[in-house]
């Protein structure tokens, strides 16, 4: 039933006529994965995750420190450049946000630009209101469980669209880093890895923000 092309189809018609199928794309049942390199090992001894640069106090936790922060679950739509679309994912992880609301990050009034820092130096762009608004996770789990290695184990970026939340700017789901190990806030902007490979900085699902 879940591969039935007419029940994809049905469902795809569906999300059309519910204002959630952004132009271009279209609906997947699968998890297609996308990155470039190789997968990392994860060591949970040795792995840290750091916040620094334009922040009061740099920041590192360990992974035994880290899962000890508070948890948010988030649903969305997420969409990918390459023109799937998948509904009503579910997320759980660390807001950023909630991190800055209880003091733990605190960003400098001059910072307005956060990037990603994922295992072997790759990086990803985003505008410091996307990284603390409500669609924005530090996610460690996907559906109920660890993210697979593949989408990211242990920790990854995700950012997509929450149901009737039309407030919020939805990037492409590039803009997650994957195997993320810090944030850098930065008063400038810093195109990140696919940014400098001709991908869209903004990257606006609605208006089809694709390549730049
Ligand atoms: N570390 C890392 N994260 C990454 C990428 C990558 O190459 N390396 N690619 C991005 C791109 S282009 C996409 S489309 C999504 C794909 O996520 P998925 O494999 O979970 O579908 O991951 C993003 N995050
Ligand atoms: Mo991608």
């Amino acid at each position: 039933m879940f591969d039935n092309p007419f029940n994809r189809k049905a469902k795809e018609e569906e999300m059309l006529n519910e204002g959630r199928l952004p132009p271009g794309q279209s609906l997947t049942q699968k998890f297609p994965v996308l990155h470039y390199g190789p997968v990392p090992p994860f060591n949970p001894l040795t792995w840290t995750f750091k916040v620094w640069d334009e922040v009061e106090e740099p920041r590192v936790w360990t992974w035994d420190e880290f899962n000890q922060l508070p948890r948010t679950r988030l649903e969305m739509d997420i969409h990918c450049v390459t023109q799937w679309s998948k509904f009503d994912t579910t997320w759980e992880g660390i807001s950023v946000r909630n991190l800055m609301e209880i003091g733990l990050i605190k960003p400098l009034p001059a910072a307005r630009h956060v990037l990603q820092h994922a295992e072997y130096g790759f990086t990803v762009n985003l505008p410091i209101e996307v990284v603390l608004a409500d669609n924005f996770l530090l996610a460690t789990h996907f559906n109920g469980e660890p993210i697979s290695p593949d989408h990211g184990y242990p920790l990854r970026g995700v950012v997509g669209a929450i149901k009737g939340r039309e407030d919020l700017a939805v990037p492409y789901f590039w803009k997650g880093a994957k195997w993320l190990r810090g944030l850098e806030l930065l008063q400038q902007d810093k195109p990140g890895f696919w940014e400098q490979a001709g991908y869209h900085n903004n990257a606006n699902v609605w208006r089809e923000e694709r390549f730049g």
